[in-house]
């Protein structure tokens, strides 16, 4: 059912606490976490804590729940004493834009330049 728990996914563990991660922040909803492989100075992964595949998925079935991961995703950044003048979001959404865990989750990136187009 839409929501529910996987038991195969990576990030549902982490919200179970089964799998360890270095959490910054949690809300009822959500968690925050620092990323195993950061691609820049600041690099936090926020998530809701119900399994969706991807943003998109999440954004239709519970459109409160995705407002949540923009909001914490601010909060995180606003936090973060590293992120410096300005951070983005990023929410890679299929293989083809390099999404590797298929439980919705935004990156929050800073502390460094960031080039536009990303690659
Ligand atoms: P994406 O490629 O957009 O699906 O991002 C998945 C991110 O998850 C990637 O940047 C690396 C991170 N990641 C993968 N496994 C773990 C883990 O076990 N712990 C933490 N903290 N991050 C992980």
């Amino acid at each position: 059912m839409a929501g529910e728990r996987q038991a195969d996914c990576l990030f549902c563990k982490i919200v179970a606490g089964e799998v360890p991660a270095t959490v910054v922040r949690e809300t009822d909803t959500t968690v925050a976490f620092r990323d195993i492989n950061p691609q820049a100075p600041t690099h936090i992964l926020v998530i809701p804590k119900v399994h969706y595949p991807d943003v998109a998925a999440l954004a239709a079935a519970e459109p409160q729940m995705a407002a949540d991961i923009l909001r914490e995703s601010a909060e995180v950044a606003a936090e973060d004493k590293t992120v410096g003048s300005g951070y983005r979001i990023v929410f890679n959404t299929g293989s083809g834009a390099g999404q590797t865990v298929f439980h919705a989750h935004a990156h929050v990136l800073g502390g460094r330049g960031l080039n536009w187009p990303p690659g």
